[in-house]
């Protein structure tokens, strides 16, 4: 039995608090814990240094000269990237796979004499090192001559993602990319029935979910509020959403934000680009940007010709871990006395300490009807910190609506950082500052507060701010 069952257990009838609907799936909770994923831009892009393709390349311009996918895996793993999601189509319509409904595919190119298949090399590698795979599949095609007869695009669009989705294994993200579309009456509907139905464990991305959307920018930013909720019945695919960013407050659907930003100026590799690779503190700035704000953050690493992640990438995304891991590696909270305004039923099973335990799976929760609350911290000790990180039980519905944190110096409250929402987790940065108590205090909610996680940390001097 975990502690959480148990301490549940030892609380007779004090129930947890009803989901706040919608919540969201176990599919979607699995998307959001894995925080930081990567996205592979490769294609015939990267051999014309093109973003976007017109779809008369020449297959034959394929011919990456020493591609090794268990590279991009490691990689992305040893960046703490959970998923790698690859472009098996992009705009240009050429297949990294031999589909057989196109000659427009790998098979057509002179590498690996026509047999190749990156998305076996790609599935496979990203298996072997441990982390997810997905596939974006580019509902606009500029090469295929069906493309604008929309029942006939329909039936090859997804022939091509059967094949996708039955010879690679699990694909746990399918990414439907809104650009460029026209002429085009794409069957959503029939696309998301095929999904489910072969690859259940999938998150779908596109501007206005099912299960995930975009976040409205290409920074990697996302925005407060960050509501995890929308209307995708006021969405449309391939436009400006003006919910994107926000989401909406009491939406009736649940699809997290997801944040996708590349770690160069393009999206597909250009040689001319290798001194421009973003900086540390670019990067960290979209960290907190986006996992730091309730996102997922999906950070392009684009192979090069060679059909590698470059070096200066690859040293970067070293740098980027060690700085993350050097931040948080330490909980300075975790295990400290807490107290809260109020604890639900009184019961040991919702109490304060539930927020500094580190089970994720327990929680801090008010009764109902209690919108505003408050957690205190007691660390003992005078004790420097500059970052904190607040997360919800988001398994019952993303609650909070305004927030403060504050610390004690002495003789008052004083405020380090507030926001709106919290949802799967916040963090909040400031200059380093030294206090013995910490609080939390919930100014709204949608109903009462559950708190899984408040955590202070010290980031190294060189990375405060
Ligand atoms: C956009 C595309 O047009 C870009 O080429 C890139 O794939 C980006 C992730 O999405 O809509």
């Amino acid at each position: 039995m975990t502690e959480a069952k148990s301490v549940r257990a030892a609380s007779p009838g004090v129930a947890p608090p009803a989901p706040l609907a919608p919540v969201p799936t176990p599919r979607q909770l699995a998307w959001q814990e894995r925080e930081l994923i990567a996205f592979a831009h490769f294609g015939v892009n990267t051999f014309t240094d093109r973003e976007w393709g017109d779809g008369k390349e020449d297959p034959a311009v394929f011919n990456p000269t020493a591609l090794d996918a268990r590279q991009w895996a490691r990689t992305c793993k040893d960046a703490g990237m959970k998923m790698l999601i690859l472009t098996a189509k992009h705009h240009d319509g050429f297949c990294l796979w031999p589909s057989r409904y196109t000659e427009h595919s790998v098979k057509s190119s002179p590498w690996r004499g026509g047999k190749g298949d990156v998305v076996r090399e790609a599935a496979d590698a990203c298996r072997q090192a441990g982390i997810d795979f997905g596939v974006y599949l580019s509902p606009w095609d500029r090469h295929e001559p069906r493309y604008g007869d929309s029942p006939k695009y329909n039936e090859y669009y997804m022939n091509q993602l059967t094949e996708l989705l039955t010879n690679y294994g699990r694909v746990c993200e399918v990414w439907f990319d809104g650009a460029g579309s026209k002429n085009q009456a794409y069957d959503f509907p029939a696309y998301w029935a095929l999904v489910r139905k072969l690859q259940p464990d999938a998150c779908m991305f596109s501007d206005c979910g099912p299960d995930v959307r975009w976040v409205g920018n290409e920074k990697g930013y996302a925005a407060d509020p960050n509501w995890a909720t929308i209307d995708t019945g006021r969405m449309r695919f391939g436009q400006r959403n003006p919910d994107q960013t926000h989401g909406v407050e009491g939406g009736p659907d649940w699809a997290a934000t997801e944040a996708d930003v590349s770690i160069r100026p393009g999206w597909f590799y250009h040689a001319g680009e290798d001194g421009k690779v973003k900086t540390l503190k670019e990067l960290l700035d979209i960290y907190y940007a986006s996992v730091g704000q309730n996102a997922v953050l999906l950070l392009n690493v684009p192979p090069d010709r060679r059909g590698l992640m470059h070096e200066n990438d690859a040293a970067r995304l070293r740098e980027f871990r060690a700085a993350i891991d050097a931040s948080f590696s330490v909980d300075l909270a975790r295990g400290k006395a807490a107290t809260a305004s109020n604890v639900r039923g009184r019961s040991p099973a919702f109490e304060a300490a539930r927020a500094v335990d580190g089970d994720k799976a327990t929680y801090w929760a008010a009764d109902d009807g209690v919108t505003a609350a408050s957690l205190e911290v007691d660390l003992g000790a005078g004790t420097a910190f500059n970052r904190v990180i607040i997360q919800e039980h988001i398994a019952l519905g993303q609650r909070v609506k305004a927030f403060v944190v504050e610390m004690w110096d002495g003789q008052a409250w004083k405020e380090l950082g507030r926001g709106q929402t919290i949802g799967y987790k916040r963090i909040l940065r400031f200059s380093t500052v030294t206090a013995a108590k910490v609080r939390l205090r919930i100014e709204d909610a949608r109903a009462c507060p559950t708190i899984s996680n408040l955590g202070l940390f010290l980031a190294p001097a060189a990375l405060e701010k």
